[in-house]
């Protein structure tokens, strides 16, 4: 049945159409706008309000995620390698450091730390990475490390329950350096605790007894001289990124 209602001129059909898009944009506009001034009074985290931390965080998650053990950091020949390897850094690399007697303290729980000398260390399968070393700072420089895989030595001392929380923290014997890494990071085939440079023990500048070599972080991560490694869930302290770098600066 047809409607008896008139039929509406092709004008007046244009005007309604015209007036709903109008009133539908004002509404857009003024929810875009109450959506802005709803942000600019939440809550702010590091800096930016809470819900926009949110979705960085996100984007770590899926970085995170997306780094599986399949991406490898390109390695080189020895001979590609260089002879005099830049030293960047010298942040908990103080004099006042007992070489001697150090040893590398790995806390499983608060108040049971396992104590692993630089020759127990040395017992571990040896692994050598020839690679591109990157300094957030804009140099790079190909170099070559050996020591034992961080995964070689969680399986080698039994980590496996502490292999479970979502970052290792990592400092100085002093304290005066510190980073955080992510657990799958940490855990990466080419992430190395290093005790060599070019076949030979770690000059005292580049990290002597061991250091952090971790291709997939730019060198703010590669921590030289550990002396404490850790396990947490929250994300450790790191040095760099309290003075505004990216947290995970990731490759
Ligand atoms: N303990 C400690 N580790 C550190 C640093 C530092 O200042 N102190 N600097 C980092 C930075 S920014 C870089 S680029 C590399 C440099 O390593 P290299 O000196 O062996 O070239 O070490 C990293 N590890
Ligand atoms: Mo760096």
């Amino acid at each position: 049945m047809r409607s008896n209602k008139p039929e509406q001129t092709v004008e007046q059909q244009i005007k309604k159409r015209t007036i709903l898009a109008f009133t539908i944009f004002i509404l857009m506009a003024c929810s875009a706008y109450a959506g802005w001034i709803w942000l600019n009074h939440q809550p702010t985290e590091q800096g930016v309000q809470k819900p926009l931390r949110k979705a960085l965080d996100k984007n770590e998650e899926i970085f995170t995620n997306a780094l599986t053990f399949a991406h490898l950091a390109k390695t080189y020949p020895r001979s590609r390698a260089a002879k005099n390897v830049r030293v960047n850094g010298d942040v908990g690399l103080g004099d006042n450091f007992d070489a001697k007697n150090w040893k590398m303290k790995i806390v499983r729980k608060p108040g049971d730390t396992l104590y692993v000398s630089l020759e127990d260390i040395k017992k571990l399968p040896k692994t050598e990475l020839v690679f591109d070393f990157k300094c957030i700072e804009g140099w790079s420089q190909i170099t070559d490390w050996a020591g034992v895989k961080f995964s070689d030595f969680v399986k080698h001392y039994g980590l496996t329950s502490q292999a479970q929380f979502k970052f290792i923290g990592l400092s100085t014997p002093d304290k005066k350096y510190y980073v955080g890494i992510d657990m799958k990071s940490a855990l990466h085939p080419q992430t190395l605790l290093c005790y060599e440079l070019n076949g030979k023990s770690l000059p005292m500048n580049q990290g002597f007894p061991v250091r952090l070599i971790i291709p997939v972080k730019y060198g703010v991560k590669n921590i030289k001289r550990i002396g404490t490694i850790y396990f947490s869930n929250e994300r450790p302290p790191d040095y760099w990124a309290e003075r505004g770098y990216d947290y995970f600066s990731g490759l």
